[in-house]
């Protein structure tokens, strides 16, 4: 058994060698990541915090903890900091669960508009279950008109308001969030997840400045291992200084047990990663392959919801190809381009079987592609999509192109 387990892995490594990884909340987490992940750390329970844990042989596990909040801090320019959450919607469940009581009012952006389950999905989730969800959603243009949602939130006058997306590709106005949540005294959650990489580059403004609370995942444009942490900031401290309290405690024992210290190793490596100048050229480099990409996508007749992007990703609506998202992410798969289906600002069709397709250039930019890559890979899915080429002959091309870009951590 252990040597098919084996056997997979090494297959499932050639898979992510010889495709396009086009799914924008994946990527590939450097060999210093994938080690710190698979140390010793991995054998350790350590409830608690540092300096106040309730197991003893913590000497190590405290400094790797506290190591990883101090590289967070100074990243992001925040006072408080917890590395102990096991994943996005975790931690998003942490924030809740330290502000509000079951039944409180809670504001996301609705699933169909670039939301994600957590920020309230009304009915099948925790945070639509057990609180009173209301969503805003995008326009017929796909995009957040924030007035109507400042006149939606001055109505409904949540107790939080969470701003952030999954598949959202325009500019988050995180200022005007935070004017909203100040006009109505509602706590303004950010969720950067997807695109972190982007805020700590300067690339995607930083809610630093307007938000209480913030959330993320670390393995998706961070590059990390799959983990998340929650920053704590000014702002939110001088509305309430026991907010940071709040949260840890929320956390660990409100809904965790032991943290996974091998991870949180794995995340202060990525954070170092994610200080050097390098990082900066590659979320910069995100943005622009995804605005090449969008761009010649448009040329070839694709619609583009919201009409291109600003971010790492782009929803592409299949209505005028006259096929379906499922249908065009297992063509592509075919052809080694790997996407996923994804629902469109008021999708007709159901989520297993939507109207559109979601893809994303942060795993292509670590492996180095540029503009000239994206262009032909435009093209490639255009190809593929009208039915004009054989996806087994992309497919190939595919292959040839990922020789020449090594996919960094796996050897
Ligand atoms: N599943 C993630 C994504 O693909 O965007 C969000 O958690």
């Amino acid at each position: 058994m252990t040597k098919q387990v084996f056997q997979l892995i090494k297959n499932e490594v050639r898979r992510q060698k010889e495709t396009l990884m086009m799914i924008p909340s994946e990527n590939y987490a450097s060999r210093a990541v994938l080690k710190a992940l698979g140390s010793a750390f991995q054998n350790k329970y350590a409830e608690g915090y540092p300096g106040r844990r309730y197991y003893q042989g913590q000497k190590f596990v405290d400094e790797v903890e506290n190591l990883t909040i101090k590289l967070a801090k100074r990243l992001f320019g925040v006072p408080r900091v917890n590395v102990q959450a096991y994943s996005g919607s975790p931690a998003n469940a942490a924030v809740y669960f330290a502000l509000l009581d079951p039944g409180d009012k809670i504001m996301g952006p609705g699933l169909l508009s670039g939301g994600h389950l957590t920020h309230g999905h009304p009915k099948i989730t925790f945070s639509g279950k057990y609180f009173n969800s209301v969503q805003y959603q995008v326009g017929e243009d796909g995009l957040f008109d924030y007035e109507k949602i400042e006149r939606q939130a001055l109505k409904e006058r949540p107790k939080i308001i969470i701003a952030g997306t999954t598949s959202y590709s325009r500019t988050l106005d995180f200022a005007y969030f935070g004017k909203i949540a100040d006009r109505v005294g509602a706590y303004l959650m950010a969720d950067i997840a997807h695109i972190v990489a982007l805020v700590i580059a300067g690339v995607h403004p930083s809610p630093v400045p307007y938000a209480d609370v913030i959330t993320t995942t670390t393995h998706k444009s961070l590059r990390g291992p799959r983990g998340a942490m929650i920053l704590t900031t000014r702002k939110g401290l001088l509305k309430d200084r026991d907010l940071a309290k709040k949260i840890n405690r929320a956390v660990f024992p409100g809904l965790q047990g032991g943290p996974h210290e091998n991870n949180i190793a794995a995340i202060a490596v990525a954070l170092e990663e994610a200080g050097q100048k390098d990082f900066k050229q590659y979320a910069r480099q995100i943005v622009n392959n995804a605005s090449c990409l969008s761009g010649e996508l448009a040329n070839l007749g694709f619609s583009l919801v919201s009409g291109g992007t600003d971010n790492h990703l782009m929803v592409i609506d299949l209505r005028n190809k006259n096929i379906d998202g499922k249908r065009a992410a297992l063509l592509l798969e075919e052809a080694g381009i790997i996407v996923n289906a994804n629902s469109i600002p008021h999708d007709p069709r159901p989520p297993l079987v939507p109207s559109g397709i979601r893809l994303g250039t942060p795993a292509l930019t670590t492996r180095g592609m540029k503009e000239e890559q994206m262009v032909q890979i435009a093209r490639w899915i255009g190809a593929v999509i009208s039915g004009q080429t054989n996806p087994g002959k992309i497919k190939q091309k595919v292959e040839e192109l990922t020789k020449k870009f090594p996919a960094p951590g796996l050897g």
